[in-house]
């Protein structure tokens, strides 16, 4: 557990762990996959908050970027396809004590798991939920997703898809009770980083869109993004994401957005111009589903065999 390495960035003395403790197998993605720079991201959040690996747990989909839970050396559940939001939010209901985070593409998502995220949100369970959109189905080699702009060619629209796509940012808004939501990068690492952390310190459902490279069948849609700076544009408020100086003078374009607005939000998140990166919308107050969860936790075995012969009394004729 010792034999910190040199970027560390906490206070020593009291640091358990190093990034080491945090990184398992090398991962299988593509060289340039945007997913290597999110995991190198979160590993190092994870020191930096020096989350205990035994109490830490990532659960996924299904995806190239589903493979993630295999990368850390946490707990973890690499689970049916659309279907890690249902399992996250069964884990933190009954254990409080983890930290959950989830891992998504935009097709195990906005997809097969739709139904299961607008309801993520709404519930709003403590989380910090990560989808990953390469605006394709990378794993499955190719196929146009929900969020693929119109006239993209794939396996299944040869001819160029011809249905607007889900902005999940825009998505995620619309929906009740929601209570965190930003965006960013995965080629620009410290905003991405200062996003991740402000989602982990987040107490309920943080929903962060990161815009993720795929090299192999998306590799001319990053291409302007990466290297113009013309389409991004940085959300700046005393409440939103905080970063360093050079990082926020790295943009081009800046817009001040209260993050309690939530129509304003909702008006960045559809404008088809620009890209914001920063804090769409945050409410600290929204009700959390799962410190209902919580209320029995302490029942010994007595009370928790009186409590279900209550409830099975109740069918009793
Ligand atoms: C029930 C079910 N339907 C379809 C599939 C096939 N499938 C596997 S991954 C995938 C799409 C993954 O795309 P995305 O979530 O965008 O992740 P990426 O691979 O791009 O990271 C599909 C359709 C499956 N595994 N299970």
């Amino acid at each position: 557990m010792y034999g910190l390495k040199s970027d560390i960035t906490i206070d020593t003395h009291d640091a358990l762990y190093c990034l080491e403790d945090y990184e398992k197998q090398a991962a299988k993605w593509c060289p340039g996959c945007g997913d290597h720079a999110v995991l190198t991201n979160i590993q190092k959040l994870c020191r930096d908050e020096q989350l205990d690996p035994a109490k830490t747990v990532f659960v996924s989909g299904i995806g190239c970027s589903s493979r993630f839970p295999h990368y850390m050396n946490t707990f973890g559940f690499h689970g049916l396809h659309g279907r890690a939001f249902p399992v996250a939010s069964g884990i933190k209901y009954r254990r409080p004590d983890l930290s959950v985070f989830v891992i998504t593409g935009d097709g195990d998502c906005c997809s097969i798991g739709a139904g299961a995220w607008i309801h993520a949100v709404r519930y709003n369970i403590d989380m910090t939920v990560m989808l990953f959109n390469n605006e394709t189905y990378g794993l499955t080699k190719n196929q146009t997703s929900p969020t693929s702009r119109v006239g993209t060619h794939s396996n299944t629209t040869p001819h160029g898809s011809v249905i607007p796509p889900i902005h999940p940012v825009q998505t995620t808004l619309g929906v009740s009770n929601v209570s965190f939501v930003a965006q960013t990068v995965d080629w620009n690492p410290p905003h991405m980083y200062a996003t991740l952390k402000a989602a982990h310190e987040h107490k309920g459902f943080s929903f962060v869109h990161i815009l993720q490279r795929c090299p192999k069948f998306q590799a001319n849609l990053v291409e302007k993004l990466t290297t113009s700076k013309d389409d991004l544009c940085l959300l700046n408020h005393e409440n939103g994401i905080t970063l360093d100086e050079a990082t926020a003078k790295s943009f081009k374009h800046f817009e001040d957005h209260d993050p309690t607005d939530i129509n304003r939000a909702r008006m960045l998140a559809e404008d088809k111009d620009k890209i914001y990166l920063g804090l769409f919308y945050q409410n600290k107050n929204a009700v959390r589903y799962d410190q209902y969860g919580a209320a029995n936790l302490g029942f010994t075995v007595d009370e928790k065999i009186e409590a279900l012969n209550r409830e099975l009394d109740k069918f009793a004729v």
